[in-house]
């Protein structure tokens, strides 16, 4: 066989770089911050569009940063910037002047692409036309948009049945765009529609949903400012939330107590220089955690636990002082039954299991116990670990214990990734949608919209392998890259008749595809979007709720791109024709008329086209924050909840990874090779270990291993990888995603949400012998 009639690997290439490693910092920001978001825009060969795009992103007016959901100031924006140098990367990633024509695919076989890193796919540039690889084609074609549109049509309309595609979302996708694409999957006929969120807080969305009867985080922005205490847990916000570090320095310069907690001393969590005020890029760095918890990983649930007893102790000696009463009172359920679980816990046993001092834990209780003003921050080191929907309802024990929702100062912050993420909740992308929304949906459009609860990203991969899946269409997003279990999801993924993406560059996904394979271009966040004659914009939600309009400024790369609401609108007139009840054409021509339907279906956005115009957007509603907790089973009250504390047993020889971002990408789009807080250059195909371990194994500090994982009795590899001695708790190993992801099986899952639990991940580690 010709080796491009091969399938080509689903995998980064297995190669090594050129590792070199320094000490990790201490702080985060400052200098380098400013340098490396600058000289990310010159590489891409844009100073000046960059620039100009720049001083847009994030003002009032301007367009929403394509990287993380944090929110923007409510009042003033900063005028050095307000952005930061990943959001600086985001631009100068898709605000490239580089550009994919149709001879760069004729030169490239889809074979050839795919020997490349995502490193270097993602440097190729934007995509600029549609393009099809047909069935047992070696490269892409140049297609026009109607034929397009016309083959997926075929496609969908050769179903058997509806439930025979998926509709995937990643987090980029605008309101207007998201409200359109799950209305046409609900009147195509299924609630496939597995997204990011199934990856990444479906955790907490389960957690919190159960508990204070709202998926979403209870604080804003200025709570942060006015907190007592805020506890960051499993979250790197000088890396993947760096304009959270701007929120944490001015709460701790008006009193707040800062606790991380973290298997790794990331520097974002230690201390912080602000690159958007002068004295910060070139002043001391701030200090910002007071007690950092170098808690094993998944010792959360014994930490949360112990802090707990504590804290019930502390109680019982000085009653009213740790407890509010009148708040358990009022809001809560299930205290008695709670407290006897809590006093049941032996606190050695507990603090032992997180890997802690007893110290430690203790100084932790003591910061919270006469505190009411509590936020908790967390990130995808408690929602992807296997008990992370316990852990979450642990966390909202703690701050019912201390009444410290519906206050100023005080609640629940799950930082959100993708910038739309949240957004793309509200407007129905949920395989589990509610009969409430579905028959509001139904009394507006007149159509019967499916019942039966769809595919989520798991089962997605497995519906790929049995063949119940023909057709995978994805709007936005790495799929292959980005999902656990490598090497099976690749193999399901050929499964399928036809994949499609929605996307602005080209990716592993595009590469690693269904017997016949569509790329539809699209315009990004920064780039204009003129839609007969007039500029549009879109609008998104943020981590804290609040919906405001992005208005991109950039001339597009190609005349042949359009924008994700049309390419929705001509897929529903190619598939549905006569058999929709729905206006596709007047959505496809009007923003505004999206809007105005949006408002008919979903709680909120009433005057969504008047409020969205206004200077900072508007806040939707949430019970929670406002010391409500609309729990059904509950009558609206907030139950406290009992979870065990996991026994986790690991062979001789065995270690739990957690895989984890560099600084240097987003998700699986890598902006460079660069780890710089942890010290690392030039290589992604690291694992951080104790020195203890590394010499226990009768390792050194750079050698060369390969990754070994056993789950349901297969084995799975990851050759390649440098050892990093590391400040990491001894049992623990940390890896970069994607690298790793092809040790995580495909049933290693999150309880309840069934999420990949990607940060819990038994491996073993053999030296690579055959090194030269
Ligand atoms: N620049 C940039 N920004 C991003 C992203 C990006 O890739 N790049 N991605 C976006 C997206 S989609 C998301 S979801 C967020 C992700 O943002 P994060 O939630 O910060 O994601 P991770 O980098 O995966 O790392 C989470 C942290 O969890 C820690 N951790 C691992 N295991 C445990 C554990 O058992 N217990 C505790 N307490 N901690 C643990 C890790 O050491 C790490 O510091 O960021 C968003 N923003
Ligand atoms: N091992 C491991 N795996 C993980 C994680 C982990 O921590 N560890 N984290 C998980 C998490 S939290 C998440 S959210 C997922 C992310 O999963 P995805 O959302 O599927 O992946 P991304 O890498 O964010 O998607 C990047 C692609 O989106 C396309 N894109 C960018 N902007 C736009 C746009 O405006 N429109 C369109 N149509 N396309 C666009 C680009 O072409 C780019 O290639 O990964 C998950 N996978
Ligand atoms: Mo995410």
């Amino acid at each position: 066989m010709k080796k491009e009639e091969e399938n080509p690997s689903a995998e980064n290439p297995q190669k090594l770089l050129n590792l070199t490693t320094k000490p990790s910092k201490r702080w985060a920001a400052g200098v380098p911050a400013v340098v490396a978001a600058l000289t990310d825009l010159v590489e891409e060969g844009i100073p000046l569009r960059g620039l100009r795009a720049l001083a847009k992103m994030n003002q009032k007016g301007g367009f929403d940063c394509p990287s993380c959901a944090w929110p923007d100031p409510d009042d003033e924006r900063s005028v050095v910037g307000e952005y930061c140098e990943n959001g600086a990367k985001a631009l100068a990633e898709e605000a490239t002047s580089k550009k994919l024509t149709a001879r760069f695919f004729r030169e490239n076989s889809v074979y050839d692409l795919a020997l490349l890193t995502d490193y270097e796919i993602g440097k190729k540039g934007r995509l600029t036309e549609p393009m099809y690889l047909r069935n047992g084609g070696t490269h892409y074609e140049p297609i026009s948009w109607e034929n397009a549109f016309n083959k997926i049509a075929e496609h969908l309309n050769a179903l058997d049945d509806p439930n025979q595609a998926a509709f995937y979302t990643s987090g980029r996708t605008s309101n207007e765009a998201s409200f359109l694409y799950q209305l046409f999957a609900k009147e195509f006929g299924t609630n496939n529609m597995p997204d990011c969120s199934n990856m990444c807080h479906e955790t907490s969305g389960t957690a919190l949903s159960a508990t204070i009867g709202v998926g979403k985080g209870t604080v804003t922005l200025d709570d942060l400012h006015e907190a007592d205490v805020i506890v960051v847990i499993g979250h790197n916000p000088g890396t993947n939330a760096p304009r959270m570090m701007s929120a944490l320095e001015k709460g701790k310069r008006n009193g707040a107590k800062i606790i991380a907690i973290n298997p790794l001393p990331e520097a974002g969590l230690l201390g912080f220089r602000n690159p958007q005020q002068l004295n910060g890029v070139f002043g001391n760095a701030v200090q910002l955690a007071d007690l950092f918890l170098p808690v094993r990983i998944n010792g959360d649930m014994a930490l949360l636990k112990a802090i707990e007893l504590l804290l019930y102790r502390e109680e019982v000696r000085s009653p009213g002082l740790v407890f509010d009463w009148d708040f358990i009172e009022k809001n809560t359920t299930g205290f008695e039954a709670f407290v006897m679980h809590i006093r049941s816990h032996n606190l050695e046993k507990l603090v032992d299991a997180a890997g802690l001092s007893i110290d430690l834990v203790r100084q932790a209780a003591q910061i919270l116990s006469d505190k009411k003003r509590i936020i908790f921050c967390w990130g995808m080191g408690l929602t992807q670990q296997p008990n992370g929907v316990d852990m979450l309802k642990e966390i909202v024990n703690i701050t019912l214990l201390k009444g410290s929702i519906g206050i100023r100062g005080g609640g629940l912050c799950p930082v959100r990734g993708h910038s739309n993420v949240q957004g793309n909740r509200t407007m129905l992308i949920d395989e589990k949608p509610t009969a409430r929304q579905l028959d509001r949906l139904r009394d507006v459009f007149g159509f019967e919209p499916p019942r039966a609860h769809g595919f989520d990203v798991v089962k997605t991969i497995h519906a790929m392998h049995d063949k119940r899946l023909k057709v995978f269409f994805a709007m936005g997003g790495n799929f292959i890259s980005a999902t656990p279990d490598t090497t099976y999801t690749a193999e399901g993924m050929r499964k399928v008749n036809l994949s499609v993406h929605v996307s602005i560059k080209l990716n592993r996904s595009h590469l690693v595809h269904g017997k016949e394979a569509i790329i539809l271009p699209t315009l990004s966040r920064s780039d204009k979007d003129i839609v007969n004659g007039e500029a549009q914009f879109i609008s998104t939600e943020n981590s804290m709720g609040v919906v405001q309009s992005s208005k991109g400024i950039l001339d597009p790369v190609s005349p042949n791109l359009i924008n994700e609401v049309q390419i929705i609108c001509r897929l529903a007139m190619a598939t549905l024709g006569s058999r929709s009840v729905v206006d596709w054409g007047k959505y496809h021509d009007s923003y505004d008329a999206v809007r105005d339907v949006i408002e008919k279906c979903i709680d909120g956005f009433e005057n969504y086209n008047t409020r969205v115009r206004q200077s900072g957007g508007f806040y939707l509603p949430n019970a929670a924050r406002d010391g409500k907790f609309l729990t059904e089973q509950f009558v609206d009250k907030a139950p406290f909840t009992i979870s065990p504390v996991p026994e986790i047993q690991l062979a001789e020889g065995e270690y739990l990874m957690a895989t984890t971002r560099t600084h240097d990408q987003f998700n699986t789009t890598i902006y460079g090779l660069e780890d710089r807080y942890r010290g690392i250059k030039n290589e992604r195909r690291v694992v951080f270990m104790n020195e203890k371990d590394i010499k226990s194994e009768g390792f050194k500090d750079g050698d060369v291993v390969d990754l070994y994982n056993y789950d349901d009795g297969i084995e799975r590899k990851a050759p390649l990888f440098i050892i990093v001695a590391y400040n990491i708790p001894q049992g623990n190993v940390v890896t970069y995603f994607p690298e790793a992801n092809v040790l995580v099986s495909i049933n290693n899952v999150v309880g309840e949400s069934n999420m990949p639990a990607f940060k819990f991940v038994r491996v073993r580690i053999r030296k690579h012998f055959d090194v030269k």
